[in-house]
């Protein structure tokens, strides 16, 4: 039960969070290692301040943890601008947009898509196979059916910009695939609502110019997204390819389980990838966890990886440490 007085600073914070419109963009130097405070959202890269913002507003009317990572993510789904999730995210090497999703709840339920075309909010219908199909994932034509079958309408998600940046890339590249370390930004969030629940989502194009039919980790349970309700939450962004390779967020999870705060999870994993991965120097890949504390960890194989932090009204960006020094 939330008590009066509770409430009543709830209120404030949220009712400041969003009168204030568009959060002050501040980058700190040192990641925040613990709030000890909920509600909590926590997303990558510095479209997260926009996602967050979405997500707080539910969280901070005292709503579920799960409606807020959906409702935050398809902030950046739905942005053309935004290059590297849903609409106006770049194509694969040959031109197709195909998107990947996945979302959980903090009953341990999850739903996902893989290599879907066609679909603005590739989360929602992610969200949709979770509740009310009897599996966890649908990929390619038969997640498009579903979502077709379920009211969402099939639209084309390359715009101008990208069908432009996808030629420019085949003028210059002669169709060689290549993952460098500025191929990345996925949308990975997790949260915990005033109740105490977790959730997570996590939504992507994936890597640009990737073969046709390649799925990342954005979609795989464990992968691009974890969420344990007893323990934590854990989502990636980067080569996924890498993070797949080691389970990274079901790993950071088990860390936590075992007593490692999130920071020192997210620093673990990292460090595990590039002792088994010679390439480490390469690519560019970044985790984020948050215990049911409200502890809170970044840690990135590069410089640059930058995550929104979103707790007491405010919602700020920051960089992340990095191993790669
Ligand atoms: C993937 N993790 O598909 C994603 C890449 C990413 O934009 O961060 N993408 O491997």
């Amino acid at each position: 039960m939330t008590s009066r007085r509770e409430f009543i600073k709830k209120s404030a914070l949220a009712s400041a969070f969003v009168i204030g419109g568009m959060p002050k963009i501040n980058n700190a130097k040192e990641p925040v290692k613990s709030t000890s405070r909920k509600p909590i959202v926590i997303s990558t890269w510095s479209f997260g301040i926009a996602a967050n913002d979405a997500a707080w507003k539910v969280l901070s009317a005292n709503g579920r943890a799960l409606d807020a990572v959906e409702a935050g993510v398809k902030v950046p789904e739905a942005d053309p601008t935004v290059s590297s999730v849903g609409l106006g995210g770049l194509p694969d090497r040959d031109g197709y947009v195909t998107l990947d999703a996945a979302i959980m709840d903090e009953n341990g339920n999850g739903g996902s898509v893989a290599f879907l075309q066609h679909i603005v909010h590739p989360i929602s219908v992610a969200r949709m196979v979770m509740e009310k199909t009897p599996h966890v994932m649908l990929v390619g034509d038969g997640a498009l059916q579903f979502a077709l079958d379920n009211g969402f309408k099939k639209e084309e998600l390359l715009t101008p910009e990208s069908k432009a940046a996808w030629e420019k890339w085949k003028k210059e590249n002669n169709y060689n695939q290549k993952i460098d370390k500025n191929n990345h930004d996925t949308i990975g969030m997790v949260a915990i609502d005033a109740s105490g629940n977790l959730s997570g989502a996590c939504t992507t194009s994936g890597l640009a110019w990737k073969m046709h039919g390649r799925v990342g980790d954005s979609p795989i349970l464990g992968d691009g997204m974890f969420v344990d309700n007893e323990v934590g939450a854990a989502c990636s962004t980067g080569k996924g390819e890498a993070v797949m390779k080691i389970c990274g967020s079901a790993i950071i999870v088990e860390m936590m389980r075992n007593g490692k705060t999130p920071q020192e999870a997210c620093e673990a994993a990292v460090k595990r990838i590039a002792a088994k991965q010679k390439d480490y120097n390469d690519f560019q890949v970044g985790f984020l966890a948050l215990n049911r504390n409200g502890d809170v960890g970044a840690y990135a194989m590069q410089k640059g990886f930058q995550y929104a932090l979103a707790v007491d009204g405010e919602n700020k960006l920051y960089d992340s440490d990095y191993l790669n020094k």
